[in-house]
Protein backbone atom coordinates (compact mmCIF):
# COMPACT_ATOMS: atom_id res chain seq x y z
CA UNK A 1 0.00 0.00 0.00
CA UNK A 2 1.44 3.33 -0.60
CA UNK A 3 2.59 5.35 1.92
CA UNK A 4 -0.08 7.93 3.50
CA UNK A 5 2.62 10.99 3.81
CA UNK A 6 5.17 10.91 0.64
CA UNK A 7 1.64 12.04 -1.52
CA UNK A 8 2.12 15.85 -2.41
CA UNK A 9 -0.92 17.96 -0.54
CA UNK A 10 -0.63 19.60 -4.02
CA UNK A 11 -2.18 16.76 -5.83
CA UNK A 12 -5.95 16.15 -5.93
CA UNK A 13 -7.34 13.30 -4.93
CA UNK A 14 -10.40 11.07 -5.29
CA UNK A 15 -11.91 8.30 -3.43
CA UNK A 16 -15.48 6.62 -3.11
CA UNK A 17 -16.42 7.54 0.74
CA UNK A 18 -19.00 5.23 0.47
CA UNK A 19 -18.79 1.13 1.18
CA UNK A 20 -17.70 -1.06 -1.79
CA UNK A 21 -21.32 -2.78 -1.84
CA UNK A 22 -23.87 -1.72 -4.04
CA UNK A 23 -26.34 0.56 -2.29
CA UNK A 24 -28.90 3.51 -2.93
CA UNK A 25 -26.41 5.81 -3.56
CA UNK A 26 -22.68 6.15 -3.46
CA UNK A 27 -20.51 9.11 -2.70
CA UNK A 28 -17.44 10.02 -4.81
CA UNK A 29 -15.17 13.10 -3.23
CA UNK A 30 -12.36 15.02 -5.07
CA UNK A 31 -10.53 17.04 -3.08
CA UNK A 32 -7.42 19.36 -3.50
CA UNK A 33 -6.44 22.65 -5.83
CA UNK A 34 -7.87 21.28 -8.84
CA UNK A 35 -11.03 19.63 -7.25
CA UNK A 36 -13.27 22.33 -9.01
CA UNK A 37 -12.07 22.66 -12.41
CA UNK A 38 -12.12 18.85 -12.62
CA UNK A 39 -15.11 18.83 -11.10
CA UNK A 40 -16.52 21.17 -14.09
CA UNK A 41 -15.16 18.88 -16.99
CA UNK A 42 -17.46 16.15 -15.91
CA UNK A 43 -20.36 18.25 -14.52
CA UNK A 44 -20.18 21.17 -16.93
CA UNK A 45 -22.20 24.10 -15.58
CA UNK A 46 -22.47 27.82 -16.97
CA UNK A 47 -21.75 29.76 -14.13
CA UNK A 48 -19.57 29.12 -11.14
CA UNK A 49 -21.19 26.62 -8.66
CA UNK A 50 -22.61 28.08 -5.46
CA UNK A 51 -20.61 26.58 -1.98
CA UNK A 52 -22.46 24.25 -0.28
CA UNK A 53 -25.25 24.40 -2.56
CA UNK A 54 -26.67 20.61 -3.69
CA UNK A 55 -27.22 20.43 -7.73
CA UNK A 56 -28.89 17.78 -10.48
CA UNK A 57 -25.92 17.40 -13.51
CA UNK A 58 -25.14 15.00 -15.32
CA UNK A 59 -21.91 13.29 -15.83
CA UNK A 60 -19.72 12.72 -18.70
CA UNK A 61 -16.62 11.18 -19.70
CA UNK A 62 -14.26 12.38 -21.89
CA UNK A 63 -15.95 11.37 -24.98
CA UNK A 64 -19.10 12.71 -23.39
CA UNK A 65 -20.44 9.45 -22.42
CA UNK A 66 -23.11 9.96 -20.18
CA UNK A 67 -22.03 8.53 -16.81
CA UNK A 68 -24.82 9.43 -14.30
CA UNK A 69 -27.10 11.67 -13.22
CA UNK A 70 -26.58 13.00 -10.12
CA UNK A 71 -26.22 15.35 -7.38
CA UNK A 72 -23.04 17.26 -7.08
CA UNK A 73 -21.76 19.77 -4.45
CA UNK A 74 -18.47 21.64 -3.99
CA UNK A 75 -17.17 22.70 -0.79
CA UNK A 76 -15.11 25.50 -1.73
CA UNK A 77 -11.77 26.28 0.66
CA UNK A 78 -11.55 26.55 3.50
CA UNK A 79 -14.61 25.83 4.36
CA UNK A 80 -14.96 21.85 3.77
CA UNK A 81 -13.70 18.70 5.60
CA UNK A 82 -10.26 18.66 4.21
CA UNK A 83 -9.70 22.97 4.24
CA UNK A 84 -9.12 22.57 0.34
CA UNK A 85 -11.48 22.46 -2.36
CA UNK A 86 -13.49 19.84 -2.46
CA UNK A 87 -16.12 18.48 -4.94
CA UNK A 88 -18.80 15.60 -3.97
CA UNK A 89 -20.44 13.39 -6.38
CA UNK A 90 -23.89 12.04 -4.89
CA UNK A 91 -24.48 9.34 -7.63
CA UNK A 92 -26.39 6.36 -7.75
CA UNK A 93 -24.97 3.36 -5.95
CA UNK A 94 -24.13 1.01 -9.02
CA UNK A 95 -20.08 -0.21 -8.18
CA UNK A 96 -19.73 0.22 -12.14
CA UNK A 97 -20.99 3.92 -11.99
CA UNK A 98 -18.96 4.58 -8.89
CA UNK A 99 -15.81 3.15 -11.09
CA UNK A 100 -16.55 4.69 -14.10
CA UNK A 101 -16.67 8.23 -13.04
CA UNK A 102 -13.36 7.51 -10.31
CA UNK A 103 -11.78 6.44 -13.51
CA UNK A 104 -12.80 9.88 -15.45
CA UNK A 105 -11.76 11.59 -12.81
CA UNK A 106 -8.42 10.10 -12.62
CA UNK A 107 -8.10 10.95 -16.55
CA UNK A 108 -8.46 14.63 -16.04
CA UNK A 109 -5.76 14.38 -13.23
CA UNK A 110 -6.99 13.35 -9.85
CA UNK A 111 -5.36 10.45 -7.92
CA UNK A 112 -6.68 7.69 -6.14
CA UNK A 113 -6.68 9.01 -2.15
CA UNK A 114 -4.58 6.85 0.58
CA UNK A 115 -5.68 5.64 3.62
CA UNK A 116 -6.90 8.57 5.87
CA UNK A 117 -5.49 11.37 3.26
CA UNK A 118 -8.54 13.19 3.80
CA UNK A 119 -8.21 13.39 7.59
CA UNK A 120 -4.32 13.78 7.25
CA UNK A 121 -5.14 16.94 5.47
CA UNK A 122 -7.61 18.08 7.60
CA UNK A 123 -5.12 17.94 10.08
CA UNK A 124 -2.50 19.94 7.99
CA UNK A 125 -4.95 22.66 7.60
CA UNK A 126 -5.96 22.74 11.18
CA UNK A 127 -9.15 21.59 11.35
CA UNK A 128 -8.56 18.78 13.22
CA UNK A 129 -5.70 17.89 15.83
CA UNK A 130 -4.20 14.65 16.07
CA UNK A 131 -6.73 13.38 18.81
CA UNK A 132 -9.65 14.17 16.99
CA UNK A 133 -8.11 12.66 13.81
CA UNK A 134 -7.61 9.50 15.95
CA UNK A 135 -11.50 9.82 16.78
CA UNK A 136 -12.46 9.98 13.14
CA UNK A 137 -10.58 6.48 12.84
CA UNK A 138 -12.50 5.06 15.74
CA UNK A 139 -15.76 6.31 14.80
CA UNK A 140 -15.69 4.96 11.64
CA UNK A 141 -14.41 1.81 12.87
CA UNK A 142 -16.85 1.51 15.85
CA UNK A 143 -19.11 -1.26 16.25
CA UNK A 144 -21.00 -1.07 19.18
CA UNK A 145 -22.61 1.93 20.94
CA UNK A 146 -20.07 2.99 23.67
CA UNK A 147 -17.28 2.99 21.52
CA UNK A 148 -19.44 5.50 19.01
CA UNK A 149 -19.77 7.45 22.46
CA UNK A 150 -16.06 7.15 23.21
CA UNK A 151 -15.01 8.37 19.35
CA UNK A 152 -17.54 11.04 19.78
CA UNK A 153 -16.88 12.56 22.90
CA UNK A 154 -12.88 12.49 21.88
CA UNK A 155 -14.03 14.34 18.84
CA UNK A 156 -15.40 17.31 20.51
CA UNK A 157 -11.85 17.75 21.32
CA UNK A 158 -12.13 18.71 25.32
CA UNK A 159 -8.71 15.81 26.09
CA UNK A 160 -7.23 18.67 23.08
CA UNK A 161 -8.12 21.57 24.81
CA UNK A 162 -7.25 20.48 28.06
CA UNK A 163 -3.96 19.86 27.16
CA UNK A 164 -3.45 22.57 24.82
CA UNK A 165 -3.29 24.53 28.21
CA UNK A 166 -1.08 22.61 29.70
CA UNK A 167 1.14 23.50 26.43
CA UNK A 168 0.29 26.47 26.76
CA UNK A 169 1.13 27.24 30.18
CA UNK A 170 4.32 25.05 29.49
CA UNK A 171 5.36 27.34 26.89
CA UNK A 172 4.84 30.55 28.52
CA UNK A 173 7.09 29.67 31.40
CA UNK A 174 9.93 28.56 29.16
CA UNK A 175 9.65 31.48 27.05
CA UNK A 176 10.54 33.55 30.67
CA UNK A 177 13.30 31.21 31.90
CA UNK A 178 14.72 31.58 27.93
CA UNK A 179 14.86 35.63 28.62
CA UNK A 180 16.21 35.00 31.88
CA UNK A 181 19.13 32.77 30.53
CA UNK A 182 19.43 35.30 27.01
CA UNK A 183 18.97 38.38 29.26
CA UNK A 184 20.90 38.96 32.70
CA UNK A 185 18.52 42.08 32.98
CA UNK A 186 14.66 40.54 32.53
CA UNK A 187 13.55 40.60 35.65
CA UNK A 188 13.73 37.01 37.58
CA UNK A 189 14.97 38.01 40.66
CA UNK A 190 11.43 39.18 41.79
CA UNK A 191 10.17 35.79 42.40
CA UNK A 192 9.40 34.95 38.86
CA UNK A 193 10.92 31.46 38.78
CA UNK A 194 9.92 30.55 42.30
CA UNK A 195 5.72 31.25 41.13
CA UNK A 196 7.14 29.03 37.98
CA UNK A 197 7.66 26.15 40.64
CA UNK A 198 4.37 26.29 42.00
CA UNK A 199 2.84 26.60 38.39
CA UNK A 200 4.61 23.54 37.17
CA UNK A 201 3.64 21.66 40.58
CA UNK A 202 0.13 22.32 39.68
CA UNK A 203 0.50 21.33 35.92
CA UNK A 204 2.02 17.79 37.56
CA UNK A 205 -0.97 17.63 39.52
CA UNK A 206 -3.36 18.04 36.01
CA UNK A 207 -1.10 15.42 34.31
CA UNK A 208 -1.69 13.30 37.08
CA UNK A 209 -4.96 13.45 37.28
CA UNK A 210 -5.23 12.76 33.40
CA UNK A 211 -3.60 9.54 33.96
CA UNK A 212 -4.91 7.87 36.78
CA UNK A 213 -8.43 8.99 34.91
CA UNK A 214 -7.46 7.26 31.97
CA UNK A 215 -9.78 4.59 30.73
CA UNK A 216 -7.84 2.84 27.60
CA UNK A 217 -9.92 -0.31 28.26
CA UNK A 218 -13.20 1.10 27.12
CA UNK A 219 -12.26 1.66 23.41
CA UNK A 220 -12.80 -2.42 21.78
CA UNK A 221 -13.95 -5.63 23.02
CA UNK A 222 -13.85 -6.35 26.70
CA UNK A 223 -12.70 -9.09 28.22
CA UNK A 224 -15.02 -10.75 30.59
CA UNK A 225 -14.08 -14.18 32.48
CA UNK A 226 -16.73 -16.38 34.02
CA UNK A 227 -14.55 -17.83 37.08
CA UNK A 228 -15.89 -19.32 40.28
CA UNK A 229 -15.76 -22.92 42.07
CA UNK A 230 -16.06 -26.14 39.84
CA UNK A 231 -20.18 -27.09 38.93
CA UNK A 232 -21.41 -23.67 39.60
CA UNK A 233 -22.97 -23.44 35.69
CA UNK A 234 -20.27 -20.92 34.16
CA UNK A 235 -19.96 -23.24 31.53
CA UNK A 236 -23.81 -23.43 31.36
CA UNK A 237 -23.95 -19.17 30.99
CA UNK A 238 -21.80 -19.20 28.17
CA UNK A 239 -23.65 -21.52 26.23
CA UNK A 240 -26.86 -19.79 27.40
CA UNK A 241 -25.86 -15.93 26.37
CA UNK A 242 -23.83 -17.22 23.12
CA UNK A 243 -27.29 -18.88 22.43
CA UNK A 244 -26.03 -22.50 20.91
CA UNK A 245 -23.86 -25.15 22.77
CA UNK A 246 -19.90 -23.40 22.56
CA UNK A 247 -18.48 -25.43 25.51
CA UNK A 248 -19.34 -28.81 26.98
CA UNK A 249 -21.63 -28.97 30.59
CA UNK A 250 -22.04 -32.02 32.98
CA UNK A 251 -22.90 -32.59 36.15
CA UNK A 252 -19.72 -33.89 37.57
CA UNK A 253 -17.35 -31.00 38.61
CA UNK A 254 -14.47 -30.16 36.75
CA UNK A 255 -15.47 -30.57 33.33
CA UNK A 256 -14.22 -27.58 31.85
CA UNK A 257 -10.24 -27.43 31.85
CA UNK A 258 -8.88 -24.76 29.33
CA UNK A 259 -10.63 -21.84 28.99
CA UNK A 260 -12.39 -21.00 25.79
CA UNK A 261 -13.65 -17.49 24.41
CA UNK A 262 -16.95 -16.24 22.80
CA UNK A 263 -17.12 -13.23 21.28
CA UNK A 264 -20.28 -11.19 21.18
CA UNK A 265 -21.72 -8.22 19.56
CA UNK A 266 -23.91 -6.65 21.99
CA UNK A 267 -25.68 -3.35 20.84
CA UNK A 268 -24.17 -1.53 24.02
CA UNK A 269 -20.40 -3.02 23.99
CA UNK A 270 -18.69 -5.76 22.58
CA UNK A 271 -17.76 -8.58 24.70
CA UNK A 272 -14.83 -11.31 24.54
CA UNK A 273 -16.39 -13.68 27.10
CA UNK A 274 -14.22 -16.56 28.68
CA UNK A 275 -15.35 -19.84 30.32
CA UNK A 276 -12.69 -21.54 32.62
CA UNK A 277 -11.73 -24.34 34.85
CA UNK A 278 -13.62 -24.48 37.95
CA UNK A 279 -11.05 -23.38 41.12
CA UNK A 280 -10.34 -25.57 43.81
CA UNK A 281 -7.60 -27.67 44.91
CA UNK A 282 -6.59 -29.28 42.17
CA UNK A 283 -6.89 -33.07 42.16
CA UNK A 284 -4.39 -33.99 38.85
CA UNK A 285 -1.64 -32.31 37.58
CA UNK A 286 -3.47 -31.45 34.01
CA UNK A 287 -6.75 -29.71 36.40
CA UNK A 288 -3.49 -27.40 38.53
CA UNK A 289 -2.78 -26.68 34.52
CA UNK A 290 -6.26 -25.52 33.75
CA UNK A 291 -6.58 -23.45 37.38
CA UNK A 292 -3.26 -21.87 36.44
CA UNK A 293 -5.11 -20.60 33.20
CA UNK A 294 -7.69 -19.29 35.11
CA UNK A 295 -5.74 -17.29 37.07
CA UNK A 296 -4.11 -16.04 34.17
CA UNK A 297 -7.62 -15.18 32.46
CA UNK A 298 -8.67 -13.00 35.46
CA UNK A 299 -5.42 -11.13 36.01
CA UNK A 300 -6.07 -9.71 32.30
CA UNK A 301 -9.65 -9.52 32.51
CA UNK A 302 -11.94 -6.40 32.00
CA UNK A 303 -14.43 -7.50 34.34
CA UNK A 304 -14.21 -11.18 36.08
CA UNK A 305 -17.46 -12.31 37.31
CA UNK A 306 -17.04 -14.87 39.82
CA UNK A 307 -20.32 -17.23 39.60
CA UNK A 308 -21.45 -18.28 43.40
CA UNK A 309 -24.04 -21.47 43.17
CA UNK A 310 -27.78 -20.47 45.02
CA UNK A 311 -27.30 -24.66 46.28
CA UNK A 312 -23.80 -24.54 47.46
CA UNK A 313 -22.60 -20.89 47.87
CA UNK A 314 -18.18 -21.04 47.30
CA UNK A 315 -16.61 -17.82 47.71
CA UNK A 316 -14.14 -15.90 45.74
CA UNK A 317 -10.77 -16.40 47.60
CA UNK A 318 -9.60 -13.06 50.10
CA UNK A 319 -8.58 -10.29 47.34
CA UNK A 320 -8.94 -11.71 44.28
CA UNK A 321 -9.96 -8.82 42.16
CA UNK A 322 -13.42 -10.17 40.88
CA UNK A 323 -17.21 -9.00 41.17
CA UNK A 324 -20.04 -12.12 41.65
CA UNK A 325 -23.45 -12.77 40.80
CA UNK A 326 -25.47 -15.96 41.87
CA UNK A 327 -25.91 -18.98 39.85
CA UNK A 328 -28.62 -21.24 39.80
CA UNK A 329 -31.49 -19.38 41.64
CA UNK A 330 -34.09 -21.82 40.93
CA UNK A 331 -32.38 -24.03 43.48
CA UNK A 332 -32.89 -21.68 46.37
CA UNK A 333 -36.69 -20.53 47.78
CA UNK A 334 -36.75 -16.75 47.35
CA UNK A 335 -36.07 -16.20 51.19
CA UNK A 336 -33.13 -17.66 51.17
CA UNK A 337 -31.84 -16.50 48.03
CA UNK A 338 -32.24 -12.75 49.29
CA UNK A 339 -30.30 -13.17 52.30
CA UNK A 340 -27.24 -15.04 50.27
CA UNK A 341 -27.71 -11.83 47.89
CA UNK A 342 -27.63 -9.54 50.78
CA UNK A 343 -24.69 -11.34 52.02
CA UNK A 344 -22.57 -10.32 48.88
CA UNK A 345 -24.19 -7.18 48.68
CA UNK A 346 -22.64 -6.42 52.19
CA UNK A 347 -19.12 -8.12 50.76
CA UNK A 348 -15.99 -6.98 49.54
CA UNK A 349 -17.26 -7.78 45.96
CA UNK A 350 -19.54 -6.19 43.46
CA UNK A 351 -22.65 -7.74 43.39
CA UNK A 352 -24.11 -8.08 40.14
CA UNK A 353 -27.31 -9.98 40.61
CA UNK A 354 -28.74 -13.55 40.48
CA UNK A 355 -29.58 -15.79 37.23
CA UNK A 356 -30.98 -18.83 36.30
CA UNK A 357 -29.42 -20.28 33.33
CA UNK A 358 -32.42 -23.14 33.67
CA UNK A 359 -35.32 -20.66 34.09
CA UNK A 360 -33.69 -17.73 32.51
CA UNK A 361 -34.90 -15.59 35.22
CA UNK A 362 -32.12 -12.74 35.61
CA UNK A 363 -30.45 -13.69 32.39
CA UNK A 364 -31.53 -10.20 30.98
CA UNK A 365 -30.54 -8.10 33.92
CA UNK A 366 -27.12 -9.97 34.30
CA UNK A 367 -26.64 -9.39 30.26
CA UNK A 368 -27.81 -5.83 30.95
CA UNK A 369 -25.37 -4.90 33.76
CA UNK A 370 -21.89 -6.71 32.41
CA UNK A 371 -22.81 -4.70 29.39
CA UNK A 372 -22.96 -1.47 30.64
CA UNK A 373 -20.22 -2.28 33.86
CA UNK A 374 -17.96 0.49 33.84
CA UNK A 375 -18.98 2.05 30.47
CA UNK A 376 -19.00 6.15 30.93
CA UNK A 377 -21.71 8.34 30.27
CA UNK A 378 -20.93 11.44 27.82
CA UNK A 379 -20.14 13.86 30.39
CA UNK A 380 -17.42 11.32 32.04
CA UNK A 381 -16.23 11.15 28.60
CA UNK A 382 -15.44 14.30 28.23
CA UNK A 383 -11.69 14.89 27.99
CA UNK A 384 -10.58 11.38 29.59
CA UNK A 385 -7.57 9.50 27.65
CA UNK A 386 -8.78 6.28 26.13
CA UNK A 387 -5.91 5.25 23.77
CA UNK A 388 -2.58 3.72 24.91
CA UNK A 389 -0.37 6.31 22.87
CA UNK A 390 -1.95 9.18 24.58
CA UNK A 391 -1.25 7.50 28.13
CA UNK A 392 2.46 6.96 27.41
CA UNK A 393 3.12 10.49 26.34
CA UNK A 394 1.34 11.64 29.40
CA UNK A 395 3.20 9.33 31.59
CA UNK A 396 6.56 10.46 30.03
CA UNK A 397 5.86 13.87 30.47
CA UNK A 398 5.29 13.38 34.12
CA UNK A 399 8.40 11.30 34.33
CA UNK A 400 10.45 14.43 33.19
CA UNK A 401 8.54 17.23 35.33
CA UNK A 402 8.85 14.96 38.44
CA UNK A 403 12.61 15.07 37.17
CA UNK A 404 12.20 18.68 36.47
CA UNK A 405 10.75 19.34 40.22
CA UNK A 406 13.36 17.87 41.67
CA UNK A 407 16.03 19.28 40.15
CA UNK A 408 15.14 22.45 40.84
CA UNK A 409 14.36 21.46 44.26
CA UNK A 410 18.11 21.00 44.35
CA UNK A 411 18.85 23.80 42.86
CA UNK A 412 19.88 23.13 39.26
CA UNK A 413 20.84 25.83 37.13
CA UNK A 414 17.68 27.14 34.50
CA UNK A 415 19.81 26.03 31.34
CA UNK A 416 19.41 22.52 32.67
CA UNK A 417 15.91 22.86 34.19
CA UNK A 418 14.89 24.64 30.76
CA UNK A 419 16.08 21.36 28.61
CA UNK A 420 13.91 19.05 31.05
CA UNK A 421 10.86 21.29 30.94
CA UNK A 422 11.31 21.49 26.73
CA UNK A 423 11.44 17.80 26.67
CA UNK A 424 7.68 17.85 28.74
CA UNK A 425 6.44 19.71 26.30
CA UNK A 426 7.22 18.17 23.66
CA UNK A 427 5.67 14.93 25.17
CA UNK A 428 2.39 16.71 25.58
CA UNK A 429 2.26 18.12 22.29
CA UNK A 430 3.01 14.85 20.62
CA UNK A 431 -0.60 14.10 21.59
CA UNK A 432 -2.28 16.58 19.79
CA UNK A 433 -0.25 16.81 17.14
CA UNK A 434 1.98 20.13 17.68
CA UNK A 435 5.42 19.39 16.19
CA UNK A 436 4.52 15.59 16.08
CA UNK A 437 7.19 13.35 14.29
CA UNK A 438 6.25 11.96 10.59
CA UNK A 439 6.24 8.06 12.14
CA UNK A 440 3.28 9.07 14.54
CA UNK A 441 1.82 10.63 11.67
CA UNK A 442 2.06 7.55 9.89
CA UNK A 443 1.36 5.30 12.44
CA UNK A 444 -2.46 7.26 13.20
CA UNK A 445 -3.56 7.64 9.43
CA UNK A 446 -2.17 4.27 8.24
CA UNK A 447 -5.13 2.45 10.31
CA UNK A 448 -7.57 4.62 8.15
CA UNK A 449 -9.92 3.14 5.49
CA UNK A 450 -9.71 4.87 2.11
CA UNK A 451 -12.54 7.42 1.46
CA UNK A 452 -12.17 9.35 4.93
N1 LIG B 1 -30.71 -26.19 38.50
C1 LIG B 1 -29.80 -25.60 37.75
N2 LIG B 1 -28.76 -26.32 37.30
C2 LIG B 1 -27.83 -25.70 36.54
C3 LIG B 1 -27.93 -24.34 36.20
N3 LIG B 1 -26.87 -24.01 35.47
C4 LIG B 1 -26.12 -25.12 35.35
N4 LIG B 1 -26.69 -26.13 35.99
C5 LIG B 1 -26.20 -27.51 36.10
O1 LIG B 1 -25.01 -27.51 36.88
C6 LIG B 1 -24.11 -28.51 36.40
C7 LIG B 1 -22.74 -27.89 36.12
O2 LIG B 1 -22.86 -26.95 35.06
P1 LIG B 1 -21.63 -26.43 34.26
O3 LIG B 1 -22.11 -25.34 33.39
O4 LIG B 1 -20.88 -27.55 33.65
O5 LIG B 1 -20.77 -25.83 35.46
P2 LIG B 1 -19.29 -25.26 35.38
O6 LIG B 1 -19.21 -24.18 36.40
O7 LIG B 1 -18.91 -24.93 34.01
O8 LIG B 1 -18.47 -26.50 35.90
P3 LIG B 1 -16.92 -26.87 35.67
O9 LIG B 1 -16.62 -26.75 34.23
O10 LIG B 1 -16.88 -28.26 36.16
O11 LIG B 1 -16.14 -25.96 36.51
C8 LIG B 1 -24.77 -29.10 35.16
O12 LIG B 1 -25.40 -30.30 35.51
C9 LIG B 1 -25.79 -28.06 34.76
O13 LIG B 1 -26.88 -28.60 34.07
C10 LIG B 1 -29.07 -23.62 36.68
O14 LIG B 1 -29.26 -22.42 36.43
N5 LIG B 1 -29.95 -24.30 37.44
MG1 LIG C 1 -17.42 -25.60 32.82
Amino acid sequence: MQHALTPSFQDTIVACATGPATGALAIIRLAGPEAIQIGQKVAPSKRRRESHRLELTEIFDPNHNLLDEAMIVEMHAPRSYTGDDVVEFHLHGAPIIVERVTHTLQQYGARLANPGEYTLRAYVHGKLDLTQAEAVADLIAARSESELRVAGAQLKGKLSSDLNSLVDSLETILRDWQAVLDFPEYPSGDGLVDGHRAKLGQIRCKIQEKVSDARVDVLGCREIVLCGAPNVGKSTLLNTLAGEQRVLVDVEPGTTRDPVRVDFEQHVQRWSMWDTAGIREASSHLEKMGIDLTHQRIGRADLALWIVAADKPVLPPEGLDVAVAISKSDLLASEALSALAERLELSDWTYLGAFSAQNGNGIEDLTQTISTYKTLGEDELAGVVVRERHLELLKLADDVLVQLLAAYDGGQSLDVLAMDLQDCIEYLGQIVGRNVKVEVLNQVFSHFCIGK
